[in-house]
């Protein structure tokens, strides 16, 4: 075993196995836990019969008391639950995915794995330290839970069995796997890449496809100016665009036992424009802006005239602030200055002057967590579905404040036309937060945008979940309510997969 390695750790790091003592697992965070199905969930309102299919999401939900203090909500072990809607009907299923470390936490009855994406602090050497909490999308007859710093985790999407570490037929090319794969809706391929692809604190980035029957294609190497966040990207016709966080990883800080991240406010943004077909070093272009924080990304598509326009939520400052500044400094999350916006670059990917233009503001929200119709992935889209932050709403914060415990929830989601700027909003109550919304088309050939959102809601004065359907043409009250008996952690992703594209019956 390799010496750096600790063999054994310090018993003053050894806690009891009680998270309610620490604050991030306290409140709406308090971990869940729960593995099993409840059938039969109950629903106020109706699910109309058309809505067939499985809604996957997943949590960060530590199954041991980790021994690092202040450990990150994003280094909780991936639980997945899935959500199957049949005949107005909906039945719950959640299961961990059975990574290498939750198999070995759970032999050994504690905590293994060390501090977030830092192998230097972990109490034994894992081959693969994924926790698989950040996605759980659909490929190929499989389930993909995803972290970005390893490779998926393959699952069966009946029984959320772990299949095992999906390598797509011995053919990955990256020792990692973003947990933003797209698949592209006209040729069926999954737009993969990874960053840190040849390991910790390595600039490289590669970027492949998969075709619909498993076969790896397209693969490009890039070397990014910086080993930077890449926790999302887009794709066009002809073009793949890597947005570069200014959190940075340095291998002598992990050797030290330090962050994988620390926020530089000296980087600029830097948007990698790579083409589709055939990218490498030499025809990537590194456009760059004012320090930022790219977060998730709604779409991208080209224009007639052959420009690139990109949607994605912006923020000027750090949002992670558990991963401050070299000199421990963080933005205080109160001030504004994490505040996140629908913003919107227009690029000229011809252009030989690579300083990027000032985005629009599409919207008037500070919001996340952006999703549209899947099936106009890379092509132009109307409708943007977003969580928001919305002070204006009558969320009960007297009543429900003291669960919050330093964490920002979302208190709505917004439904934008970035065509008209028309803005809709859904409100599921006083003590409630939502999680990110998936849309689900209302028919096959229904026009874009046209059909169902449904989301993940925490009921703060109940502490149990719902599952609130709303119809996108009646956007501010629910068609549907579904109740779960249990309180379910704030989750990150999830995907609608339609019963047929899972292969099962409608009937
Ligand atoms: C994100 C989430 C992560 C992570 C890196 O939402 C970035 C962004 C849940 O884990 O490891
Ligand atoms: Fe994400």
């Amino acid at each position: 075993m390799a010496g750096h390695f600790r063999t054994q750790a310090p018993a003053a790091s050894l806690p009891g196995q009680a998270f309610g003592r620490y604050p991030q697992f306290s409140g709406i965070m308090k971990p869940s836990r729960f593995e099993g199905e409840v059938q039969n969930l109950e629903v106020d309102g109706t699910i109309p019969h058309s809505i067939d299919g499985t809604f996957y999401r997943v949590m960060p939900d530590p199954q041991m008391v980790p021994f690092i203090e202040g450990d990150p909500w994003f280094n909780g072990d991936g639980n997945i639950s899935a959500f199957r809607i049949h005949n107005g009907r909906c039945h719950f299923k959640q299961r961990y995915v059975r990574t290498e470390k939750f198999v070995r936490e759970r032999q050994a009855q504690r905590a293994l794995l060390g501090r977030y994406r830092n192998k230097y602090t972990d109490l034994v050497e894992f081959h693969v330290r994924s926790t698989a909490n950040t996605n759980i999308f659909y490929f190929n007859g499989r389930l993909l839970a995803c972290k970005e710093d390893s490779p998926a985790y393959a699952m069966d999407p009946v029984t959320l069995e772990t299949i095992g570490l999906e390598d797509f037929c011995g053919q990955m090319p990256s020792l990692t796997f973003t947990a933003h794969p797209k698949l592209d809706p006209v040729t069926g391929e999954l737009h993969c890449f990874g960053y840190e692809a040849r390991g910790d604190g390595t600039p490289d980035v590669c970027y492949w496809t998969v075709s619909p029957d498993g076969q790896v294609k397209n693969v490009s190497w890039l070397v990014a100016p910086a080993v930077a966040m890449i926790h999302d990207f887009a794709v066009t016709d002809h073009w793949i665009l890597f947005p570069l966080n200014c959190l940075t990883c340095d291998v002598e800080r992990l050797k030290a036992g330090g962050e994988h991240w620390q926020w530089d406010p000296e980087l600029p943004f830097y948007l990698g424009v790579m083409p589709r077909y055939g990218g490498n070093n030499s025809n990537v272009k590194w456009f760059q802006g004012p320090t930022a924080f790219p977060g998730h990304t709604a779409n991208a598509h080209e224009t007639a005239d052959g420009n690139i326009v990109f949607d994605l939520a912006m923020a000027k400052d750090n949002i992670f602030v558990w991963w401050p500044d070299r000199d421990g400094n963080a933005p205080d999350p109160k001030s504004g200055a994490c505040r996140t916006e629908m913003s919107r670059y227009t690029i000229d990917p011809r252009s030989k002057d690579l300083e990027l233009p000032t985005p629009a503001v599409l919207g008037p929200d500070d919001c996340e967590f952006p999703r549209i119709d899947d099936r106009v992935s890379s092509k132009p889209h109307t409708t943007i579905f977003y969580l928001a932050m919305d002070p204006a709403l009558d969320t009960n914060y007297q009543a429900i404040g003291h669960l919050v415990a330093g964490f920002a929830p979302y208190n709505a989601i917004g439904q934008l036309d970035v065509v008209t700027g028309g803005l809709a909003k859904y409100f599921p109550g006083r003590t409630h937060f939502v999680q990110e919304p998936v849309f689900i088309p209302r028919s096959k050939d229904a026009s874009e945008g046209d059909g169902y959102v449904m989301a993940m809601v925490n009921n703060l004065s109940t502490m149990t979940s719902e599952l609130h359907i709303v119809d996108t043409n009646d956007f501010t009250k629910a068609q549907a309510i579904i109740y779960l008996p249990m309180n379910l952690r704030i989750g990150l992703h999830g995907n609608w997969v339609d019963s047929q594209d899972l292969g099962l019956s409608k009937d």
